[in-house]
């Protein structure tokens, strides 16, 4: 026992690592030091213990924690080293605890800190993260597991996970956290309900971790049965600050509240012909005496516009519902702003808003949880994309002015959930780590935080920082070269689970993120025009010199060339192909990407610990089998739509690959898949009885194969497969996979690879599939390579 134990210790990397511990992970070895706090709070103790956790050196150290550091702004801190003591002061204790954080990251990074003097201090106030839990213990757009603060109506009974959680945010200066949905259950306000969130709030106070609720804009009627919410009535004005007091009473340090009014079926102002001033305002002036703060959508539009009209324009929404109202919010009013015009698509121009705002303050929203970015089962890390929100340049009266001058907030949909490692996928986790160090510092660069990331994470083998950083740098482009390049957003189920791809989902319908692809008529062509001289005015939104960029065809850059015009199949892109070949390469780059990514993953084995090294495959196996179905799905329809072929060939043309529908069929029946670009030629097989065979007779030339198999993966059931070649059984599976979908669809689409099949013409290749609860063990191909 007690040497399996040593071993363990010494065994590198080998060893199971659930990724519970994200990027907080302390040497084993050195010397704990002797820490010494100047003052009393349990933010100063939180760090006094996270240095004796984690604070390793060959020799014993003295560190000093506390005292006041002059001349930073809150939060910030100093280290230094003083006769021989590392001594870490802060503006607050929050920025000491900051700076006990920031110490231990460069123990962990071998940095040296024999003589330490520097200070840091974040460029914004407000470093939040927003989760959408349900007080059922869902969490909308989740796919980390069920939420780590709710359950069945109440706080968790445990709240170990929410007390790990902030200590997570501290690490990376993050100072606020909501802790449910902005689509409200207005419950959160019922007086009875208050000792739940009091709960929530102690564990997170301890790591300087404010808590913050999303409210109901119609609570005082839906809480308290007043017949109004009306903003401008006496009573309802009495009404939050009588509630917003009573929460002050229970959590003195509440961060303050977030409203989503008048946006996609929450109630808001325009129930009385108020606007949004009224309705942040009503709200803000109950906080001001307690020092909280409203943060108010700017994300409101509707969702039932007339997809017929070629002037509407969800795009436009939030800088014509919030541009008059500038200067008329109170300065605790904080309007959060999506960082693109729709809804943190794959690529979207930045939000106009951010410009137009003058007099109002504003916090930029972005997305942590990988709604539109693969549900975390695509590794996609998000900081490129952040980067390029924060640094573009909206050129406010004619000069330099990034959006990272503009904001005075910083807020992330982050959505971590119980799953051991928080988001369901190791590679995610950078996105939280990555977010929270922006916040901090928007000056670093994707490659710095990738890295550091990386070295905190899986350690400091260069092979391992390397492949890892090469992959988590790159797979933004990817992931957009298969799911939606040149401004087309991402291609997916826009009206359901926003996961696979369905290309045309989000045409014909009121929620307007429309692509406009035509496939006749004098409008053939791609993209939605957004000019001002021909499309939806929308680019006039932009100061003039933006304007002036995405309005010209000659300037508008290939990125977001659809976003902004309409353009012919045939258009020329800067870079020299046609709007079609480009959408058809791309979305082969993408796929070949991801297949490289795999193979790049499989030369760290041994480097990286057993548990995350296979989980990390199985996730990209898995990403490059459904990266796969978005390339087929979106070439073969841009195909049909345009009529103009693949000048490489490659579109509809599949060497080696059988249809299930083509095979002989033993209980199998054939169905038609919708949308049609799911599956290849539309169609797929399905067994609604016990069990089912496919067959297939291989005529090619003999060898060992790769044999392929596309098949349906459910969440109704557990179906199992079996493949067969002249009889013998060269692989079997269940198809348990954790998927979005109860249907046969681009989300369902799962590939098996069996390597290393040797083949003889003649021979007969047999898949056996076994449904189970309403999953039918469908087929759709098979593939040798
Ligand atoms: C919480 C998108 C998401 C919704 C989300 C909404 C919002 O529409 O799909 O799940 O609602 O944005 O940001 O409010």
């Amino acid at each position: 026992m007690r040497w399996a134990l040593v071993l363990s210790l010494f065994a590198g990397p080998l060893f199971a690592d659930t990724g519970y511990d994200a990027w907080l992970r302390y040497p084993s070895s050195g010397v704990v030091p002797v820490v010494t706090i100047m003052g009393n709070s349990a933010l100063l103790e939180r760090a006094r213990q996270e240095l004796l956790r984690g604070f390793r050196t060959p020799k014993a150290q003295a560190i000093v924690l506390g005292g006041a550091a002059p001349n930073l702004k809150p939060d910030g801190y100093q280290l230094k080293t003083t006769a021989g003591k590392i001594v870490i002061t802060g503006a607050d204790d929050r920025g000491v605890l900051y700076g006990a954080f920031a110490l231990l990251r460069k123990i962990a990074l071998g940095e040296s800190v024999t003589t330490l003097d520097e200070k840091s201090e974040p460029r914004v106030p407000v470093r939040w993260v927003n989760q959408w839990d349900n007080l059922d213990g869902s969490i909308e757009r989740g796919y980390g597991g069920r939420s780590i603060f709710w359950d069945n109506g109440a706080a968790r009974a445990d709240l170990k996970r929410v007390r790990d959680y902030g200590r997570m945010l501290a690490s990376l200066g993050i100072n606020g956290t909501s802790i449910n949905n902005v689509n409200v259950n207005p419950r959160i306000l019922a007086s009875d309900f208050l000792p739940e969130i009091v709960k929530i709030a102690n564990t997170l106070r301890p790591w300087g971790v404010r808590t913050v609720l999303s409210v109901d804009f119609g609570s005082p009627q839906k809480i308290d049965g007043l017949d109004t919410f009306d903003p401008l009535d006496p009573r309802v004005i009495a009404w939050w600050k009588a509630k917003t007091d009573e929460l002050y009473r229970a959590v003195p340090d509440l961060g303050g509240f977030i409203i989503k009014a008048d946006s996609e079926g929450r109630v808001g102002p325009s129930a009385y012909g108020r606007t949004h001033a009224d309705a942040a305002n009503v709200v803000a002036r109950a906080l001001k005496p307690h020092g909280g703060m409203i943060f108010y959508r700017g994300f409101v539009y509707d969702n039932k516009m007339d997809w017929r009209n070629l002037k509407n324009d969800r795009a436009r929404a939030a800088d014509d519902n919030f541009r008059s109202l500038d200067g008329k919010f109170d300065d605790n009013v904080v309007i959060q702003i999506k960082n693109g015009p729709i809804d943190f698509q794959v690529r979207e121009p930045i939000s106009p808003l951010f410009g137009t705002l003058a007099k109002t303050k504003q916090a930029i929203e972005l997305q942590i949880t990988q709604e539109y970015m693969g549900q975390a089962r695509h590794t996609v890390f998000l900081v490129p994309m952040w980067k390029e929100a924060l640094d573009f340049d909206l050129r406010v009266g004619d000069r330099a002015t990034p959006v990272k001058s503009r904001v005075n907030a910083v807020v992330g949909v982050s959505n971590v959930g119980l799953d051991d490692n928080w988001f369901g996928n190791h590679l995610s986790q950078a996105n939280l780590y990555g977010f929270g160090r922006l916040a901090w510092n928007p000056d670093l660069s994707a490659r710095q935080i990738a890295e550091e990331w990386t070295r905190l994470t899986f350690g400091n083998d260069p092979k391992v920082i390397q492949t890892i950083t090469n992959i988590q740098l790159n797979s933004w482009r990817t992931y957009e070269n298969y799911t939606g390049p040149l401004g087309l957003q991402t291609l997916t189920d826009i009206v359901g689970n926003h996961y696979g791809v369905a290309v045309e989902a989000s045409e014909r319908n009121g929620w307007g993120q429309w692509h406009r692809a035509d496939s006749d008529g004098d409008n053939r062509g791609v993209g939605m025009d957004r000019t001002v001289a021909t499309g939806t005015g929308y680019i006039g939104q932009y100061t003039p010199a933006v304007a002036r960029i995405y309005e010209s065809l000659a300037t508008c850059p290939d990125d977001l060339l659809l976003f902004m015009h309409h353009v012919p199949y045939t258009y020329m892109l800067h870079s020299g192909k046609t709007v079609v070949q480009y959408l058809y390469d791309s979305h082969y780059a993408g796929a070949d990407a991801v297949n490289q990514y795999v193979r790049d993953w499989k030369s760290l084995q041994g480097r990286v610990d057993d548990q995350r090294y296979g989980e990390v495959l199985s996730q990209l196996e898995y990403q490059a089998g459904q990266a796969e179905v978005w390339r087929d799905a979106v070439s073969n329809w841009f195909l049909r739509a345009s009529g103009i072929p693949d000048a490489k060939g490659r579109v509809g043309n599949y060497p080696g690959r059988m249809e299930a529908e083509s095979a002989s069929l033993d209980g199998y029946k054939l169905i038609d898949v919708t949308p049609w670009e799911a599956a290849s030629g539309g169609k797929a097989v399905e067994c609604t009885s016990a069990s089912c065979a496919a067959t297939f007779r291989y005529s090619g030339s003999g060898g060992v194969f790769a044999i392929r198999v596309r098949y349906f993966d459910t969440n109704t059931g557990v179906s199992r497969f079996r493949a067969l070649v002249a009889n013998k059984v060269i692989g079997e599976w269940a198809a348990n996979d954790r998927v979005p979908t109860r249907k046969i669809d681009g989300s369902s689409s799962a590939l098996r690879v069996i390597e290393g099949v040797a083949l003889q013409p003649g021979d007969e290749i047999r898949i056996e599939g076994t449904p189970d609860s309403g999953e039918t063990a469908a087929l759709d191909y098979i593939e040798i390579r």
